[in-house]
């Protein structure tokens, strides 16, 4: 599904973070200390390989509702943009660092002149955020960015499963 609000393409799609072809940067589901793991941030530093984990290391430790940019190495993109999300239930309050992280991540955009992002549904996997409210989250924010966005013409949310990405479409279909 895409949608054009203020003059910025959002689209939810399935699919893999680490093979979005077509994007400036993409944003990785990090850890604090920036590096490998499971999820988003395995797949990321796996297609990267080890440059990105060199770069990464001069960068952390990060904060959650942080974001840090760097570039994508074997990822056939220029930049990631890695955010901490919240652990839900821990880092308070967690609707505002979820926010924070989209917020900064569309700052590094917006500062860099990039055009186009790509998020996956941050927190929502280790993290334990529950999918419908940190979609909501994450829609809510960029609606209130959008119309302040020069850079950044382009928005995708990549959905790992076939749920999420209803989830998302659900939400994106309402915005106004
Ligand atoms: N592409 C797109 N989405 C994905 C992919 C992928 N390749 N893999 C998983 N997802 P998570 P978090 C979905 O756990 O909750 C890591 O181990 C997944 O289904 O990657 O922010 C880090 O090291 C879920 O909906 O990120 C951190 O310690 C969403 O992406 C911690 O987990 C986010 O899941 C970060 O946890």
């Amino acid at each position: 599904m895409e949608r054009a609000i203020s003059g910025v393409k959002i689209e939810c799609l399935k699919g893999d973070i680490a093979a979005q072809n077509d994007i400036l940067a993409v944003v990785n589901a990090a850890n604090a200390l920036l590096k490998t793991g499971g999820g988003v941030a395995g797949a990321i530093h796996r297609a990267a390989g080890p440059g990105l984990y060199d770069e990464c290391r001069s960068l952390a430790p990060i904060n959650p509702g942080e974001a840090v940019i760097t570039g994508a190495y074997r990822l056939p993109n220029e930049y990631v943009i890695h955010c901490l999300g919240p652990v839900y239930g821990r880092d308070q309050p967690e609707d505002e660092l979820l926010a924070d992280c989209y917020r900064n991540a569309l700052k590094i955009s917006e500062e860099k002149g990039i055009k186009s992002i790509a998020f996956p549904a941050l927190s929502t996997g280790a993290f334990g955020y529950p999918s419908k409210d940190a979609a909501k989250v994450a829609f809510k924010t960029i609606s209130e960015l959008l119309s302040e966005l020069k850079a950044v013409n382009k928005i995708r949310f990549v959905l790992y499963d076939e749920k999420d990405l209803e989830i998302h479409e659900d939400i994106l279909s309402k915005l106004y």
